[in-house]
């Protein structure tokens, strides 16, 4: 009996894995999640339930894939930050419901069981049901007699739970015991004439003795304050012609935010540094002067110019250097160094440029470059001189900055449509923005229009991306540009939501003149980018030609800090918000931390992989984040000198295509991208966290 009920069970695997198999293959052979696992799949843990059978329940199984539902980012996510999966259900076994006209239906419910939702109803086979927008679920299959009930009257038959409910309150008496017992060790890492102030602690975080006690092994480093260094003013507006030559020296500047005055970096004495408008098909000439301590350069994101001036070649302290910059693409691009971004980009060294397509109508622009500074009580705190601090999640700043200044504000009139051009130029920090009460729609991505534009209540924006939103403020009063995300206390494995307020708009009751109502109503289709992208769509199909994993390796971590991560790895959420770790954060440096691309085809990693593509031919390649790896977290890859569409996100194909440079690849996800390699040269592909680049997380490539 054991036996063939063991048989029994086995066949209703199998059949499992052939569904979700079958389905996938329908889907231009990615793998999604619920999928037998791979090592270069989606990580089956922290986007697939498997179903439990309740008590007395036999022969019946299922698992719960969380799709990430395909949209203009590769996450979802409401305007308040909670993660949004449509759950796609796999079922065998249940059994027919007889002649009564019975069925089965699906829920989602928070674990104190205060909210329950009706997914819908389910049957044996591939059923998608409607979204889940909450922080942690229990999904339920109940037997109904009809699938009108609004809530479960009848039998359970199968159960899960989300991947994260996983985190929970350790037994913390024991870790903080075990914490405290390693002080000889804690204290090794603690310099009280290290020169580090403390970093400030986000309200609301437990932090452990033995975590609060820690230090970056490296020397601290800040620019010196000199009475010479000139006071920063804000960003001019440089539009240029066809040939002509311009200048950009960096320096240092003297800036004031908040009452206190810092001494940072800047390009032509500006903050953000000018903002340069081009025609497309334009070429200019850049005499870049680096008046820095140190070395420096300018990396022309996202445009594909000429191999030589990418600005990845370090231009010497006292230097000059003479770019040739061409705009072959309509977009939004930006330009910052290419040299210790941790250091120079946060202390400002950045700015737009604009190559402007043909966009719906609007009635003002508005180009917004989006960060964060972290400063203490002292003033900002200080870099990792020799290597960088925050090696693990990166730089969360605690200062929100607008075009470098914070308190964003805008006076519209009522009715207004304003197009904003959205650059997020922080360090690490993925944005989740949005204008509550006022209606968005996306418009255009890094390098051109979507094929065609979406509502949307926020825009998730990774950092290196640029989204173009069109906004109406149709009433009047004030609207803020809120950052609202879902934070994770990985101590007590709590989501607990961040806001942060950037700026507010203003309405006036006057309307404005030039109503554009009905043009902002329809969603507008870029026929010039379909039939542009008509090319490339015999490619979307094909497998990928590389495939690269992300991951990590560490050594010689504190031994609070390897019991933290061991903690955290039970759950990784698609995106790390809000830094919820922050002082092992910071105390983590590039010599501890060592972020990996790796080629699994060669075993190669990071600058020793030498991918060859041919100029012309349209090359896959697949993104695994790897889920195993000790701190998963998401990362936006970026690639130089050349333009890609994404295809997929965990075997979701994407459905309003964009060309992209710089695409988020969440936690434990795989994302497919097609790369358009038609600009010769050798390039850089690498995570744009700046504390991932500068800890290894990069490579080369060659299109000849
Ligand atoms: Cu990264």
């Amino acid at each position: 009996m054991v036996g063939s009920r063991r048989i029994a069970k086995a066949l209703e695997t199998l059949a499992l894995l052939a569904l979700t198999a079958g389905i996938s293959q329908a889907q231009g052979g990615a793998v999604r999640p619920c999928d037998p696992a791979t090592p270069l799949g989606p990580s089956h843990d922290l986007y697939c339930i498997e179903l439990v059978p309740a008590p007395g329940v036999a022969g019946v199984s299922g698992r719960v894939e969380l799709a990430i539902p395909p949209g203009p980012f590769t996450v979802a996510v409401t305007a308040d930050g909670h993660s949004r999966f449509i759950p796609v259900v796999f079922l065998t076994g249940l059994p027919a419901t007889g002649r009564g006209g019975g069925t089965y239906v699906a829920w989602a419910a928070t674990p104190q069981m205060d909210s329950l939702i009706k997914l819908g109803e389910v049957k044996n086979g591939r059923v998608e049901l409607r979204a889940i927008e909450l922080d942690r679920f229990n999904f339920l299959i109940s037997s109904e007699r009809s699938a009108r009930v609004r809530e479960p009257h009848g039998r359970m038959i199968l159960r899960g739970q989300s991947p994260s409910t996983r985190p929970f309150p350790p037994d913390l008496l024991e870790f903080s015991v075990g914490g405290m017992g390693t002080g000889g060790e804690a204290g090794h890492h603690e310099h009280e004439s290290s020169g580090w102030p403390m970093p400030p602690v986000p309200p609301g975080l437990t932090m452990l003795p033995a975590e609060m006690a820690l230090r970056p092994e490296v020397a601290p480093y800040l620019p010196g304050s000199d009475s010479a260094v000139p006071v920063a003013r804000p960003r001019e507006v440089l539009r240029v012609a066809n040939g002509d030559t311009i200048q950009l020296a960096a320096g240092l500047v003297r800036r004031t935010i908040n009452g206190q005055t810092y001494t940072m970096y800047g390009y032509n004495e500006q903050y953000p540094g000018p903002l340069i408008e081009a025609a497309r098909g334009s070429e200019i000439v850049v005499r870049f002067k680096n008046q820095l301590p140190d070395s420096s350069s300018i990396h022309w994101h996202g445009i594909r110019l000429d191999n030589p001036f990418d600005g990845v070649a370090a231009v010497a302290a006292d230097h000059d250097f003479t770019y040739r910059v061409r705009f072959p693409d309509a977009g939004v691009y930006w330009y910052h160094p290419h040299v210790r971004e941790d250091i120079q980009q946060e202390l400002g060294l950045y700015g737009n440029l604009l190559v402007r397509a043909e966009y719906g109508p609007a009635n003002r622009e508005e180009v917004l470059m989006l960060d964060d500074l972290l400063v203490g009580e002292s003033g900002l705190i200080p870099f990792g001189k020799d290597s960088p601090t925050h090696a693990l999640m990166g730089r969360f700043g605690n200062l929100f900055l607008v075009n470098g200044e914070p308190g964003y504000r805008l006076a519209v009139r009522r009715g207004e449509v304003v197009r904003f051009f959205l650059t997020n130029a922080s360090s690490t920090r993925t944005l989740n923005v949005s204008f509550p009460g006022a209606h968005m729609k996306v418009v255009a991505t890094d390098a051109g229009p979507f094929e065609h534009e979406a509502w949307v209540e926020s825009v998730v924006i990774a950092p290196a991306e640029r989204y173009v939103v069109h906004v109406r403020f149709d009433r009047p009063g004030p609207v803020p540009l809120v950052n609202q995300v879902r934070g994770l206390d990985h101590l007590f494995g709590r989501f607990f939501p961040l806001v942060d307020t950037l700026g507010v708009v203003s309405v006036s009751s006057d309307p404005v003149s030039g109503d554009l109502r009905t043009s902002f109503a329809t969603l507008r289709r870029d026929t010039a980018t379909t039939r542009a992208l008509e090319p490339y769509r015999r490619f979307l199909d094909k497998a990928p030609d590389q495939t690269l994993v992300l991951t990590l390796q560490t050594h010689g971590l504190p031994f609070v800090t390897e019991r933290l991560m061991q903690l955290d790895s039970i759950y990784f959420a698609p995106v790390e918000w809000g830094g919820t770790m922050p002082m092992m954060n910071w105390a983590s440096t590039g010599r501890q931390v060592r972020w990996v691309l790796k080629d699994p085809a060669t075993g190669r990693e990071n600058m020793d992989i030498a991918w060859h593509f041919r100029r012309g031919d349209p090359v896959k390649l697949r993104f695994v984040n790897e889920r195993r790896s000790f701190h998963g977290m998401q990362h936006p890859i970026h690639l130089h000198g050349q333009r890609f569409l994404v295809l997929s996100v965990n075997g979701v194909p994407n459905e309003d295509l964009a060309w992209k440079d710089t695409v988020l690849v969440p936690a434990g996800a795989v994302v497919d991208i097609l790369l358009d390699a038609a600009n010769p040269g050798e390039w850089m592909l690498h995570c744009h966290i700046a504390e991932h680049l500068s800890t290894g997380m990069m490579m080369h490539f060659t299109v000849d």
